[in-house]
């Protein structure tokens, strides 16, 4: 057989080409996850810190990058973390004992997948009830800026993740029960209960009876009472980067365990691109 050099090179050059165009970028993470004790409310209480923070660190992507990020679990228990939207392979998913082991105490696991999309999404914990004691972040996956459906003057313009969230003095696990056996503590502390009187008064009697029927609260949606409600981990912040006239992208995501927001912008009207 008569061996064609040229033809070797140009398959080599070819395959050289293929595999640098497909090339991807890995955009490391490390993730160190440690107890902490937070004053949200005034009182000292137990909650879980990523690198030193809550919410977890903004995690930043272009669509096209490989998603590296390392954990390291300084936890007395177990942990796992799931990418909130995000199509992957199932074994990245982050959900202990379904498709992956809790990551256990004092070791590291290594998360690592395609980023196949753009998006504003977020990230949390999927043990226990982790989540809602500060295991939660945003999770920015930008567009490629060949990418036929950037958007100049918005994809373009300075973004600030926000990550909205809630936070209870009460151990999530009470409040888990409390939700269970349909207590009315949280009406009470929100000033939501409703009586026979007041339904009756408003001619609302046998929608009363109906709900008592069906043990449904008054209040069934957002109907935990929360100490505080934040802001990237803040009851308030400040961009005093801009000045007026300025246009920012806000990407907003709800991290929160029950509650539903309502957002408002004193300067007019948001203008929602995604
Ligand atoms: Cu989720």
């Amino acid at each position: 057989m008569k061996i064609n050099i040229k033809k070797i090179l140009y398959i080599l050059t070819l395959f050289l080409i293929t595999v640098n165009s497909v090339a991807q970028k890995t955009v490391r993470y490390d993730l160190h996850i440690r107890d902490t004790l937070v004053t949200f409310s005034g009182k000292g209480k137990r909650a879980i810190a990523v690198n030193g923070q809550i919410p977890m660190p903004t995690l930043t992507f272009t669509e096209g990058d490989v998603a590296e990020i390392h954990v390291y679990n300084h936890l007395k228990e177990g942990t796992s973390l799931h990418w909130h939207g995000l199509y992957l392979p199932n074994p990245e998913d982050g959900v202990p004992y379904l498709t992956q082991m809790p990551i256990a105490p004092e070791t590291e696991h290594v998360y690592r997948f395609p980023i196949v999309q753009s998006g504003t999404h977020w990230y949390h914990s999927h043990s226990g009830m982790q989540e809602q004691i500060g295991m939660y972040g945003s999770l920015i996956l930008k567009k490629r800026a060949d990418d036929p459906t950037f958007r100049t003057g918005i994809d373009d313009i300075p973004q600030i993740p926000i990550i909205l969230s809630e936070w209870t003095d009460y151990n999530p696990k009470n409040v888990h029960r409390m939700l269970h056996n349909a207590s009315d503590w949280f009406a009470i502390k929100k000033g939501t209960t409703q009586s026979y009187a007041e339904a009756i008064r408003d001619g609302h009697f046998k929608t009363k009876l109906t709900n008592e029927w069906k043990r449904m609260l008054a209040m069934d949606v957002s109907d935990v009472y929360y100490d505080a409600f934040l802001l990237n981990g803040k009851k308030e912040s400040q961009l005093s980067q801009f000045k007026k006239g300025d246009k920012v992208r806000l990407r907003i995501a709800n991290g929160g365990a029950s509650s539903y927001f309502w957002l408002q912008y004193a300067g007019g009207k948001i203008t929602v691109v995604a």
